[in-house]
C-alpha cells in the first residue's frame, strides 16, 4: 500500500490547505474562546491521512479542484441551505462511533460498526468529476472503494432490485434538520445494477485525508454520472428493497428531480438548461457531457429507456 506523505502532495495543494487552515484560525480568533475546542477538533481530524492506492484506470486526468473550494462550497442541507453553512456548522457532528444498519432483502442483515464495514476494503483514490444540478462542477480526488464490493459481502437476495440509502437524523447536531426544508432524514436510492457498477463508490476521504464533515463524513456515496444530490452523505442505513425507493429531492419537487437524475445536457431542468456548467475555479462555462462524461461506462444501464421520461 502506498502511504500518502507530504512529498506526494503538490505545492498548490499545500497552499490551498494552509489558506484553509489559516481561515479557521481567523474564525477562531474572531469567534472567541467558545469555538476553540471545536475548531481544533475539526482541524485535527481532517489532517489525518489515509493509506490508499491510486486507481488510475477510473480516474479523470483533469485538473483537480482546490481543496479549499471542495471543502468550503458545499451542499449539505442538514447544516443549512447555503453553500457556506456546511463548512461552518458541520464540525458539530459526532462521527465516531458510527454504525450502519444493513437490512431488507439481504442474507446478512445487522448493525455494523464503521470499522467493521471498512476493514476488508483497500482504499483507492479515484479522481471523479462531480456535476451539481445547479450547474457547477468540480474534480475531486476521492478516497474509498466500490459499493459493489460491500454489497457482495452482505449477500442481497434475488428480490433486491434497488438499494436505498439514509442519512443520519440528529437535529441537535445537524442544525439544518431543525427546519423543514426537506423531509428528514435525507434518503436516496439506486437501481441494483447502478449500485453494482464499478464507478459507484463509498468514499471516506478526499485529497488523501479523512472526509471533512461538510463533505459527508464519515462515509458517503459518490455516483459520478448522476447529479450531485444522488451522492448522499453521512450514511447510517443501506436497505435492499424490491420497489423503487423514495428519494428526498423527488419527494420535495417531483417535476424537477426524478429517480434517475443522470447528467443529461439534452433534458432541461424545468427552470434552467443543463447544457452548460461552470467548473469551480474557471471563468468560462463549458459544455456539460452526457452522463457527465462517463457514457462509455454506464450508457448500457439505460439502453432502451426514454431518458425524457426517466429523468
Ligand atoms: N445528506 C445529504 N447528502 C447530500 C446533500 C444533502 O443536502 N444532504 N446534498 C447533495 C448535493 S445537492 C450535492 S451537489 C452533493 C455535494 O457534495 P459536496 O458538498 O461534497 O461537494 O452532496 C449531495 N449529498
Ligand atoms: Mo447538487
Amino acid at each position: 500500500m502506498l502511504i500518502k506523505n507530504s512529498s506526494d502532495i503538490k505545492s498548490s495543494d499545500i497552499t490551498d490547505e494552509s489558506v484553509y487552515l489559516r481561515r479557521r484560525e481567523f474564525m477562531q480568533t474572531t469567534a472567541g474562546i467558545a469555538l476553540l475546542p471545536f475548531v481544533k477538533m475539526v482541524a485535527a481530524k481532517t489532517e489525518e491521512t489515509l493509506p490508499y492506492i491510486k486507481n488510475a484506470g477510473l480516474s479523470s486526468k483533469e485538473k483537480l479542484t482546490d481543496y479549499s473550494a471542495i471543502t468550503t462550497y458545499n451542499n449539505f442541507y442538514e447544516f443549512g441551505t447555503d453553500k457556506e453553512s456546511p463548512a461552518k456548522y458541520a464540525g458539530r457532528l459526532t462521527t465516531s462511533p458510527w454504525s450502519i444498519v444493513i437490512d431488507g432483502e439481504v442474507n446478512k442483515p445487522g448493525r455494523y460498526q464503521l470499522e467493521d464495514i471498512l476493514n476488508p476494503h483497500t482504499l483507492e483514490e479515484r479522481i471523479y468529476r462531480l456535476r451539481c444540478v445547479e450547474r457547477w462542477s468540480m474534480v475531486v480526488p476521492w478516497i474509498g472503494f466500490s459499493l459493489a464490493d460491500l454489497i457482495k459481502r452482505f449477500e442481497p437476495t434475488s428480490r433486491a432490485k434497488y438499494v436505498q440509502f439514509t442519512t443520519l437524523h440528529r437535529p441537535a447536531e445537524m442544525i439544518g434538520q431543525q427546519r423543514g426544508v426537506l423531509q428528514w432524514p435525507y434518503v436516496e436510492g439506486l437501481r441494483i445494477d447502478e449500485a453494482m457498477n464499478p464507478l459507484t463508490m463509498l468514499a471516506v476521504g478526499l485529497y488523501g485525508k479523512v472526509m471533512p464533515n461538510q463533505n459527508g463524513a464519515p462515509i458517503r456515496l459518490v455516483v459520478p454520472w448522476k447529479y450531485g444530490f444522488k451522492s448522499i452523505k453521512s450514511i447510517v442505513r443501506i436497505s435492499f428493497i424490491e420497489k423503487e425507493p423514495p428519494t428526498s429531492w423527488n419527494l420535495s419537487a417531483p417535476s424537477e428531480y426524478g429517480f434517475y437524475s443522470n447528467v443529461n445536457p439534452d433534458v432541461d431542468h424545468p427552470r434552467w438548461s443543463q447544457r452548460k456548467e461552470r467548473r469551480i475555479g474557471e471563468f468560462l462555462r463549458r459544455n456539460s457531457l452526457m452522463y457527465n462524461g462517463y457514457e462509455e461506462q454506464v450508457a448500457h444501464l439505460y439502453k432502451g429507456m426514454d431518458l425524457k421520461k426517466y429523468y
